[in-house]
């Protein structure tokens, strides 16, 4: 069923996929559609059933279906689903972000993490006035022209287009540096500091496999960025409310100017944000020059489930039951490993998790690239057929959710194990 559902797919969708990660192309052979998911369960057209780590790539931190979910956004469609107009559902939900995100005095709502990115960019250069952005090699920040872009040759590191389509002058608006190399950083503000508008950073990478990165990286950023009078941008997409419950903000007490937010914050929902300093959000339209609309921003049913999920986290201790459990998956993962002679490495940061195989801890992108992706597709193929479901992608994370109980991660060391002896 999987594979005619993708020939059929195929003949109307590019790739069979409405986005290029799903079509398996990390890791070969032909994607499972999936029927229907339950808690940490999904299962595809095919019956067959997976503990789930995807979690629709990070929203579903109550697993799928969560009842409280399910029943509040049917409770909300019976009253209509959007209509282009306020609603206080918005205010809820921004106060309930903010309590979590304090460095978000004022907070907008749209409906992507790429339309969130690329507003708080927009924003940036309407507040400095000025047009050149910072990015990191290896973070991923949605697909915003000026964001797909990589390093360019030589040290000038101006940055050439890494989509077909991005004109190579707006590509060259964009600086793109090393991952945790302050040095680096340095230099650039050194020559080009009063054109920067903007630095935004995965503050914890996950688009790279999974890289936490120096205390002291992070806090030079800030600090670099407020010496030049450029804005620091937290891109919290996917860390928000999953390596703490305020973010990587918190986990490392550093304060942003802009933060942008999406995933957990729709609990499974299209939802994204953008907010932080008020002197800055005020150049937003229709208070400021800065335009950004959205016909769906904000809309109800959207913002209960983003409402509903984040009161379930707070009547839960999320961060501390979730990455018990992480620790536990990882550690296994890694002992398994080490018995059957597995070059791997693992990271965890709340409840998220990376893996690479390769020993030795990952700093950046380069370093990330040097993992063997064949064993990879190996190891991802055989827990697939064992009856777990990882990232399609050596270059994604894992993530845990409320719903995933011990059996399910002693059933997915178990499924390692097997696998492991057989690849290793
Ligand atoms: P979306 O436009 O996909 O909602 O968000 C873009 C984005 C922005 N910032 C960060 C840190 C992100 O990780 C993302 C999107 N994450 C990917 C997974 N690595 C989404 C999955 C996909 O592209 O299919």
């Amino acid at each position: 069923m999987s594979k005619k559902s993708f020939s059929l797919a195929q003949k109307i969708i590019p790739g069979g996929v409405d986005s290029p990660v799903r079509a398996f192309k990390g890791v070969g052979g032909t994607p499972f559609f999936v029927d229907r998911g339950k808690g940490s369960h999904i299962w595809d057209v095919d019956g067959n059933k997976y503990i789930d780590y995807v979690l629709s790539w990070g929203p579903l931190i109550l697993g799928h279906a969560h009842p409280r979910i399910v029943s509040i956004v049917k409770e909300t469609t019976e009253s209509g689903t959007s209509f282009g107009a306020p609603t206080v559902l918005e205010t809820s939900l921004a106060e309930l972000v903010q309590n979590s995100f304090p460095s978000m005095e004022l907070i907008r709502f749209v409906n992507s993490g790429t339309e969130a990115t690329m507003s708080s960019i927009r924003l940036a250069r309407g507040f400095t006035k000025r047009d050149m952005i910072l990015k990191f090699d290896g973070c991923y920040h949605g697909h915003s022209d000026g964001l797909l872009v990589k390093t360019g040759s030589g040290g000038a590191t101006f940055s050439v287009p890494d989509s077909e389509g991005v004109p190579t002058d707006y590509a060259r608006n964009t600086f793109s540096l090393p991952y945790n190399d302050i040095d680096a950083v340095e230099e650039l503000f050194a020559i080009h500091g009063e054109k920067i508008a903007c630095i935004i950073i995965e503050p914890v990478a996950g688009n790279m496999g999974l890289i936490v990165p120096d205390q002291v990286f992070l806090e030079t950023l800030r600090s670099i960025a407020t010496n030049y009078g450029a804005l620091l941008i937290f891109d919290e997409v996917m860390t928000g409310f999953r390596v703490a419950k305020g973010g990587a903000q918190e986990l490392f007490g550093i304060k942003p100017d802009l933060t942008t937010l999406g995933k957990v914050i729709g609990g499974g929902l299209p939802v994204a944000a953008y907010g932080g300093k008020k002197e800055i959000m005020e150049k937003v339209a229709p208070l400021g020059g800065v335009y950004q609309a959205g016909t769906l921003s904000g809309n109800p049913l959207a913002m209960s489930a983003g409402i509903e999920t984040i009161k379930v986290m707070n009547e839960l201790d999320i961060p501390q039951i979730l990455s018990s459990k992480v620790e536990y998956l990882i550690e296994g993962l890694l002992d398994l490993s080490r018995i059957n002679n597995i070059p791997m490495s693992a990271t965890c940061c709340g409840s998220m998790f990376g893996f690479y195989f390769q020993e030795g801890t990952v700093k950046n992108f380069t370093e990330a690239m040097r993992s063997d992706l064949k064993l990879y597709s190996h190891f991802f193929h055989g827990m697939l057929n064992e009856g777990v479901a990882f990232a399609p992608s050596q270059f994604e994370v894992g993530f845990m959710s409320v719903s995933h109980d011990k059996s399910d991660l002693d059933f997915t060391l178990n499924a390692a194990s097997k696998v492991m002896k057989r690849i290793g």
